[in-house]
């Protein structure tokens, strides 16, 4: 998608801090942390929210949880805790229109979110 901010990371048009990469999947800093450790975790395929995920993408949306799984576990933050966020639509805090999965770590997370 020629707009997108995220596939531009994906191309390496945008620059990122990027600290994980396969052939389905980017992992990279998020350019605002709200945590110690903030990662986004992406489909390198352009999904531009949830509601658009396909059947064919189970595997895909499977393999991103895996990922981050092990990036939590890399990080040293999997044994205290840490939260994954996918924000969808307006109203769901969503402003970049790529799926991307928020994982927060290093610090005591609130909840409810505000
Ligand atoms: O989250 C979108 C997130 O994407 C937000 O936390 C900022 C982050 N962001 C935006 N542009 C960049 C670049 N270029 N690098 C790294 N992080 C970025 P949302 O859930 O859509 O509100």
């Amino acid at each position: 998608m020629e707009d997108c901010i995220f596939c531009k990371v994906v191309s390496g048009e945008i620059e990122s801090n990027i600290i994980y990469e396969d052939d389905k999947v980017v992992a990279f800093e998020d350019i605002n942390p709200q945590a110690p450790v903030h990662y986004l975790v992406i489909p390198k395929k352009h999904i531009p929210t949830l509601l658009e995920i396909k059947d064919e993408d189970q595997k895909l949306i499977g393999h991103i949880y895996s990922v981050i799984s092990k990036l939590a576990k890399k990080e040293g933050i999997a044994e205290d805790g840490f939260r994954v966020v996918s924000n969808c639509n307006e109203a769901g805090g969503q402003t970049v229109y790529h799926i991307h999965y928020h994982l927060l770590g290093g610090r005591n997370l609130q909840w409810p979110p505000g």
